[in-house]
């Protein structure tokens, strides 16, 4: 009845190439510089990578990014950290992330999605309230989206490991995780989520985002809050539909009299 959870992050960042950037590469077509990651949660103090504080190579032995198929080898193996794949390009794809335990965790591997995120958020994001119809999604100019700054995409997850082997349990309790801040102690932004509309005001200001463990009380909140509306949704749709169910049996009463 043992478990025992690793906090990671996975997602990406990518930043506009400059004019100067584009005339020299190979490849004129390509618009942005991304790299894709799986960290550990926390970040290293003042530092401007997001996550990456503790190394996770003691119990991940490879991480494998699937790319798109207009990617020359597509399938690229990590095996030792920092667990991330740099490229240039231009567009936007799934990626699938593979992590594989060290083989003493007899654990079997997990599968992420990440969808490469290139474009701001401000302009892609659809803003709640806003028309239920699918817009697509305008893309700045390479001006536009260089004066917005880099673009994060990170999901927080924990890696959850049930019954472990007690081998494979001695390894993890003898490398804790540095815990998250409790918040930001450089008042870095909380990272973009579009479960969390509010916090694409702060990371529009730029900076480096940072996962805090407040987020995970703020996620319950706004859960809490969530779950509140649905409710009130159900209680005004239930009258609605009480309603619409007298009228029906006053119309098939009519009916069956004019017969
Ligand atoms: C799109 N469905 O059409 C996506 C595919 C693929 C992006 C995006 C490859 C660069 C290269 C590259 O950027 N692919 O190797 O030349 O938007």
């Amino acid at each position: 009845g043992v478990t025992i959870h690793r906090p990671i992050i996975y997602g990406n960042i990518a930043t506009v190439l400059t004019p100067a950037e584009r005339e020299t590469s190979h490849y004129p077509d390509h618009t942005h510089r991304w790299t894709v990651a799986v960290r550990s949660a926390p970040s290293v103090p003042d530092s401007d990578i997001v996550g990456g504080a503790d190394d996770l190579g003691y119990f991940i032995k490879r991480v494998t990014f699937k790319l798109h198929d207009t990617y020359p080898n597509p399938t690229r193996n990590i095996d030792k950290p920092p667990f991330e794949v740099s490229e240039t390009g231009w567009g936007e794809f799934e990626i699938q992330i593979r992590i594989t335990y060290v083989a003493e965790s007899g654990e079997k591997a997990t599968t992420l999605y990440h969808h490469l995120k290139l474009h701001p958020w401000s302009i892609t994001f659809p803003m709640p309230n806003a028309s239920a119809v699918p817009v697509e999604p305008e893309i700045p100019s390479p001006e536009n989206a260089a004066k917005l700054g880099p673009v994060h995409s990170w999901q927080y997850d924990e890696i959850v490991f049930t019954d472990p082997f007690q081998n494979f349990l001695n390894l993890l309790t003898a490398h804790p995780p540095t815990p998250l801040p409790k918040t930001s102690v450089n008042k870095k932004p909380v990272p973009f989520h579009s479960s969390n509309p509010a916090s694409l005001e702060a990371s529009l200001k730029g900076g480096v985002p940072e996962f805090t463990s407040a987020m995970e009380k703020e996620e319950a909140d706004r859960m809490e809050e969530a779950k509140g509306k649905i409710i009130k949704e159900q209680e005004k749709w239930r009258v609605i539909l009480i309603e619409k169910e007298k009228e029906l049996e006053r119309l098939q009463k009519l009916l069956t009299s004019k017969e």
